[in-house]
């Protein structure tokens, strides 16, 4: 990888002993099944940060002076498995030296790892899942590691929402709860599904967000573009209230898809990316010690126990 901190910020900014905000980038593509790229996806979002201006006019505030340390990517690419166990490492290292961890994609099947290391993590997990797709299938084309069982895992073993949804298999409904999911066209028609989505949270919340969520007019640059999506302002608005109301752990952004003749894509990539950094520490000083709620929960086998109960299908 080119760049060498993230945003191009100097070197006070990307210590990882001074840093709160820890990215790592997971450069995967191994899975997906229509148009190839995504491991071309943290390239492309990191030069894009770097010529992004780094003072946010919304929250007064210029988030990367609370450090922003960018680690090593994840390459292991041996199989989708070894990939997950990988970035579940690296991601459970990471919170364990107190650090907001982030990781960017890649295709979705990365988040199977970050996941299943916050959910070990973080007591009562909520995982909001904003994405285009159900992503609910317990094993695709032989592993459970691909793109579309990402959050098949944690609709056993979190607490699962689903915001933006509109491309399912008949089969998911086996395994979706249906009341926590918020499908595009009813969100289409209902103001209310914000403040629904987040009554349905517990405290600690961690996001994963696939960018083909959002609409195809702004995010063009992503595998699996549907029609229908989320617009800009609605989807900061939402997360906005996520991150005011909620204690966000950690986030995930995944699914771009690099066009070299479409750049406008990896700028909202980085946008957002720095939007979610911006509005998770917008009441905090700069000088301000980071201390991450994390109590390591993975010797319980309790949350697992749902999860090998369930029949194959
Ligand atoms: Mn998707």
């Amino acid at each position: 990888m080119k760049t060498k901190t993230y945003a191009g910020i100097s070197a006070e900014y990307s210590k990882l002993d001074q840093s709160k905000i820890v990215l790592i980038p997971v450069p995967y593509d191994g899975t997906s099944t229509w148009q190839k790229g995504a491991d071309k996806g943290p390239e492309a979002f990191l030069e894009a940060s770097e010529n992004m201006e780094l003072y946010d006019i919304e929250t007064d505030s210029e988030v990367y002076k609370q450090g922003v340390f960018l680690a090593e990517a994840v390459t292991e690419n041996a199989s989708p498995e070894a990939m997950v166990d990988a970035v579940h490492k690296t991601t459970k290292s990471f919170i364990k030296k107190n650090k907001f961890v982030t990781v960017f994609g890649g295709e979705h099947s990365i988040s199977i790892g970050t996941i299943r290391a916050f959910n070990e993590m973080f007591e009562d997990l909520t995982v909001l899942h904003i994405d285009a797709h159900a992503d609910l299938r317990k094993s695709y084309e032989g592993s459970k590691c691909n793109h579309a069982c990402a959050v098949y895992e944690a609709s056993q073993s979190t607490n699962l929402i689903q915001v933006g949804i509109r491309s399912m298999d008949a089969i998911a409904k086996t395994v979706m709860n249906q009341e926590q999911t918020y499908f595009a066209h009813d969100m289409a028609e209902d103001d209310n599904w914000m403040d629904s989505a987040i009554d349905q949270m517990t405290d600690n919340v961690f996001i994963t967000f696939d960018l083909d969520a959002l609409d195809p007019s702004i995010m063009p640059s992503t595998g699996t573009p549907e029609p229908g999506g989320l617009l800009w302002y609605e989807t900061l608005e939402f997360l906005k209230q996520v991150f005011e109301e909620k204690t966000v752990v950690g986030f995930d952004i995944v699914e771009l898809c690099p066009n070299k003749n479409e750049k406008s894509s990896d700028f909202l990539a980085a946008k957002l990316y720095y939007k979610m950094l911006s509005y998770k520490f917008m009441n905090e000083d700069a000088d301000d010690d980071f201390e991450s709620n994390f109590n390591d929960t993975s010797s319980s086998n309790q949350k697992y126990a749902k999860f090998e109960l369930e029949d194959d299908y």
